[in-house]
């Protein structure tokens, strides 16, 4: 079952390069490649050795590095392109058609004979030269089904290693995923690839969809990056396969690097991390309201599907406004290493809600009264036994 043996192709060093703020200088790219591939991804895609001379020989030098993971380039369906990228040292070829009748009509004119022969030739080169080789369909969601069909089961046919589903403008919903996938595993014997773009917020649901129905890689790119508003991102897909089964996922990927992956890649492309991005945005594991607070300090499990640690992340449990409540206060008194009755945190807890029903508060408003309270019962009790022992 492919929930349980997917790959990650990463396109942050090809999706992720047409974004809009992207430009990766060729030391860049190589430390964005040995982070990811630090943390284990499977597959590393990379521009088209055709776009640029810069592009190619950045290929060729990250093809060389030796890395664990397999370096792939993406290209047009087209002989040249195959040809450049068959010397760069790369260990697999994606190749791309655009199949929707869009494309057909307004881009390139071509008709369905003539994708699967151009196809032929170029995967049958490819693999003549001993490389891994993926065919995919752009815009296949808007394109012919029986069209799409015909171009798969003859590319399988023909050898392709893989055949690629491209949600080229992320118009499709879950169930479509779920649909066409099942639809194609019933088809081709090859892998199958799901390419999602995040126009209308699906991206992450329709990989995991693509998965269940039995495709076998997803793209994914750091924070998302890529054409428009991007597509599924790897801390996304990490964190839906982590709720689905977090044992094999920490034992897949080295989790704790996503942080700085993904702070890395904000910095290049000049954005901060979103604050309610997967796992590592600033309030993914920030509990807030009194009710979940106290639950949480029993047991994380209530309120969380994702174990912080795992990450090498930490819980934030936030103390400092009016929905607060005392078992919160409590931890924060103890963590502070005041001892207080339960009697006395509820009366400063007390005294905290109705501040804060005044202004925003901080945590040193909240510091600052435990440790008033604190030192006036010291104060007290001090006295106390000054007046018990006659002094
Ligand atoms: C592109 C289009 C692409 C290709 C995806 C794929 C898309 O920018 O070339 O190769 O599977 O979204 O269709 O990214
Ligand atoms: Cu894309």
């Amino acid at each position: 079952m492919s929930l349980d043996r997917f790959a990650i192709i990463e396109s942050t060093l090809r999706e992720g390069e047409q974004f809009a703020n992207a430009f990766f200088s060729s030391d860049q790219k190589v430390e964005i490649a040995r982070l990811l591939d630090a943390f284990g991804v499977e597959y590393i895609e990379l521009t088209s050795p055709a776009a640029s001379p810069q592009s190619r020989a950045d290929l060729e030098r990250i093809a060389g590095l030796g890395l664990k993971t397999k370096i792939l380039t993406h290209v047009r369906c087209h002989m040249d392109d195959a040809k450049l990228a068959i010397d760069t040292g790369a260990d697999g070829i994606d190749v791309v058609f655009g199949t929707s009748s869009y494309l057909r009509e307004f881009s390139h004119g071509k008709d369905i004979p003539y994708i699967i022969d151009s196809a032929r030739q170029v995967i049958e080169f490819i693999k003549s030269q001993g490389l891994e080789v993926r065919f995919s369909s752009e815009d296949s969601f808007r394109s012919d089904l029986v069209d799409l069909l015909t171009i798969y089961r003859a590319v399988d046919k023909i050898g392709v290693n893989r055949v690629g589903i491209a949600d080229t403008v992320g118009v499709a919903n879950p169930r479509q995923v779920y649909d066409l996938v099942k639809t194609l595993r019933g088809i081709v014997h090859c892998d199958i690839e799901f390419h999602g773009h995040n126009d209308t917020g699906c991206a992450v649901a329709n990989a995991f969809c693509a998965l269940e129905a039995g495709a076998t890689h997803v793209d994914t790119s750091v924070l998302g990056i890529g054409e428009r508003n991007g597509i599924t991102s790897l801390g996304g897909l990490v964190a839906r396969m982590y709720a689905h089964d977090p044992a094999a996922v920490r034992a897949k990927y080295n989790l704790p690097l996503l942080r700085e992956i993904d702070n890395y890649v904000a910095s290049l492309v000049d954005v901060d991390v979103p604050f309610n991005n997967y796992i590592t945005g600033f309030t993914a594991f920030t509990h807030k309201a009194g009710i979940h607070a106290k639950a949480i300090l029993n047991n994380p499990s209530t309120y969380e599907i994702l174990d912080p640690a795992d990450f090498g992340l930490s819980r934030y449990i936030h103390v400092a406004h009016r929905l607060t409540g005392w078992n919160a206060i409590k931890e924060r008194a103890e963590q502070l290493q005041l001892n207080l009755s339960d009697d006395v945190v509820k009366h400063v807890t007390a005294q905290i809600k109705s501040l804060a029903d005044q202004k925003r508060i901080t945590l040193d408003d909240v510091d600052f009264l435990l440790r008033e309270y604190h030192s006036a019962l010291v104060d007290t009790a001090v006295i106390e036994e000054m007046e018990r022992v006659g002094a």
